[in-house]
């Protein structure tokens, strides 16, 4: 017998079968079972059922489809709770006078962790994912996460997973003590059951974290001072982490249902900052990004599994790990992806080009006489592809651009997290679709780009304007630092080697430059060269502009991307500030007509994005 829970938007969000005297709440809120106010409801509704049945005499909260729970519904944030909070849901699960078994496959994730927390017992199996990832969204954990963890696991290394945001898998877990048993793969629902059985079968009833602080470890002298200093560190203009350190601070100095509220207060404080909305904002252009309108859903992607570096510049440079140039970046990067082969040329034989997916060039005449299979995707990796090579050429439909980023610092590859793919003017469907599934595999995230690449672009734009702030009399020094301090690293943006020295051409007068005009014309001509992209049709969204700079070029995640800074700067004072450059320096300033444009109606750039969605 079962039954099942439908709320508010009519989708069913919890099932409740019963085992005997045990009754299985599934989560079922497809794709990732996020607590929406609906999923809270309904799991509040089936737990005080069960709790109610006298039939009944244990829970099972498991998650229907690919994972236990994502955590707290994002697209809820920025609003009140509407039905019930998800701290006071979890009270309630806590509260319950049957024992409550969290079975945890695929993620626990945030709130989905801190639902787990507050059941009294919790099994997971081997491959399952359980973490705080708040702090990544620019938030702490506000359901409990901060103080029921370190009771479960220690404070250190609560502070640890919490602080970074790093889930760990099923047996970790089991070792820090934050799971009662390991399950296996198959058949978690059933091992669940017995596990619930046995509890029902031996008396024991619910067993609350919250009233256990034994493993509590704030004693520890230096524990607190260590942990901020480290973050302060690693994290360097990011609110978040600091705000998580005090709120595990709290759960040894305040009573718990204080702490709580302190864990509480300070998630909506975060939530409403900037860096937090700047924060969920890349979350969601970053899944943006990959969702390419015109491209069929039944396009082919097929397999990469062998792929041929064509050309003179690309000869060696896959073992090199050479950074110079996005051809020999993204040869090493292909070198040291998992099951692929990459074939170079040996000597002056060029790679034996049969069966190969995927023949990659540092220049676009590379490609024009090859003789790769007719399936194969001929790609060109070069910060400005000769466009006409591809707009051009025997085998157009097979032709596309890829880029990865600029060489960042503290990468273990050589490259970003970014793959920019640029179709050419007749780039087929199932080629593209092929390119985003390489990105996919490669662990990247891919911007579909036209008419040249985003990143480049922009880039020269800014080194444009560095020179120039250079040229009129600031030190290359006091760019570089100005820019430092903004959050990116001018060395991999090449723009220390954009920063002339030396005395300004005849007709100019060397002035003092402020700060603040450093910053603001960086800033403002690296959007209108965003902008002029966008209204070209050369970036699909400007979120996914936003993308390219998180992603590709070390943009701070907290500061949301360039596109997202204007929109939250708002586009008027953007557009007076380049009239006024373009009266002083000339009409190549004057903003782009998008902005101009923006700014009349008073709309933002996400409003685009929102209108194309
Ligand atoms: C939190 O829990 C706060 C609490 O502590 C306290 C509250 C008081 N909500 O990534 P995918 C969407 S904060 C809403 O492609 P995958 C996503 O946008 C939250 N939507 O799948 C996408 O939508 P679309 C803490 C969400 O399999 C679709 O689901 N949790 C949420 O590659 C598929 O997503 C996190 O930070 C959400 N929570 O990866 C975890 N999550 O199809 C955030 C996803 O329309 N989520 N969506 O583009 C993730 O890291 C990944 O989504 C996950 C699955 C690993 C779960």
């Amino acid at each position: 017998m079962g039954s099942s829970n439908t709320l508010g938007s009519l989708r069913t969000v919890t099932e409740t079968r019963r085992v005997g005297a045990i009754a299985i709440v599934a989560l079922s809120a497809p794709p990732v079972n996020a607590l929406s106010e609906a999923l809270r409801l309904g799991i509040r509704d089936a737990v005080e059922a069960a709790e109610a049945d006298p039939e009944l005499s244990a829970i099972v909260l498991i998650g229907a489809g690919r994972m236990f729970c994502g955590g707290a519904d994002i697209t809820e944030f920025g609003r009140p709770w509407q039905g019930i909070g998800l701290g006071a849901l979890l009270d309630r699960v806590e509260d319950c006078a049957k024992p409550v078994v969290a079975a945890i496959h695929g993620m626990a994730l945030g709130g989905g962790l801190e639902l787990a927390l507050a059941c009294h017992y919790r099994l997971a199996t081997p491959a399952a994912r359980l973490g705080q990832p708040e702090v990544k969204l620019g938030l702490v954990p506000g359901a409990g996460g901060t103080q029921r963890l370190p009771r479960l696991v220690g404070t250190e290394k609560a502070l640890d997973m919490i602080v970074s945001g790093e889930p760990v898998d099923g047996r970790a877990a089991l070792d820090l003590g934050l799971l009662d048993a390991l399950a296996a793969e198959e058949g978690l629902e059933a091992e669940a059951v017995a596990f619930a059985g046995r509890l029902v079968a031996e008396g024991r009833g619910p067993r609350r974290v919250r009233e256990d602080d034994s493993r509590l470890e704030h004693g520890r002298i230096g524990l607190f001072a260590a942990a901020r200093e480290a973050a302060a560190r690693r994290y360097r203009g990011f609110e978040a982490p600091q705000a998580c350190i005090a709120c595990v601070e709290a759960a040894g100095t305040l009573p718990f249902a204080e702490a709580l509220a302190f864990e509480e207060r300070t998630f909506f404080a975060l939530m409403a900052g900037a860096q937090s909305i700047a924060q969920r904002h890349a979350f969601f252009a970053e899944r943006e990004a990959a969702k390419v309108p015109d491209l069929p859903a039944d396009a082919r992607r097929r397999p990469v599994r062998r792929v041929a570096l064509a050309g003179p510049d690309l000869a060696g440079a896959a073992f090199a790990g050479a950074a110079e140039g996005p051809g020999r970046r993204l040869a090493a990067i292909l070198s040291q992806a998992a099951g692929l082969t990459v074939l170079c040329a040996e000597g002056a034989a060029p790679p034996d080009l049969a069966g190969c997916d995927l023949v990659l060039a540092g220049q676009t005449r590379d490609l024009a006489s090859l003789e790769a299979d007719p399936e194969a995707i001929l790609a060109v990796a070069a910060d400005a592809p000769d466009p006409s090579g591809l707009a051009e050429g025997p085998r157009l439909e097979r032709v596309l651009g890829l880029h990865p980023g600029a060489p960042l610092p503290g990468s273990p590859l050589p490259g970003s997290r970014l793959l920019e793919i640029l179709r050419g003017p007749a780039t087929a469907p199932e080629v593209l679709a092929t390119a985003l599934g390489l990105a996919r595999g490669l662990g990247r995230v891919a911007v579909v780009t036209r008419g040249g690449f985003i990143g480049p672009r922009m880039l020269g734009r800014l080194r444009r304007e560095a020179g120039r702030l250079v040229h009129e009399g600031a030190s290359p020094e006091q760019v570089a630092r100005v820019l430092t301090e903004f959050g990116l690293a001018p060395a991999p943006l090449g723009l220390d080697a954009a920063l002339p020295e030396g005395e300004p051409a005849a007709g100019h007068h060397r002035r003092a430059v402020s700060d603040d005009e450093i910053l603001e014309r960086c800033l403002d001509t690296l959007v209108d060269a965003g902008a002029r992209i966008l209204e070209a049709g050369g970036a699909l969204r400007a979120s996914d502009i936003d993308v390219v700079w998180l992603a590709g070029y070390g943009w701070p995640a907290y500061r949301g991307g360039p596109m997202h800074g204007a929109d939250a700067q708002g586009l008027p004072a953007l557009r007076d500030r380049l009239r006024a450059l373009a009266d002083r320096g000339g009409p190549g300033y004057a903003p782009a007509s998008l902005i101009e444009r923006l700014a009349a109606e008073g709309g933002r750039f996400a409003d685009l994005d929102r209108r194309r969605a």
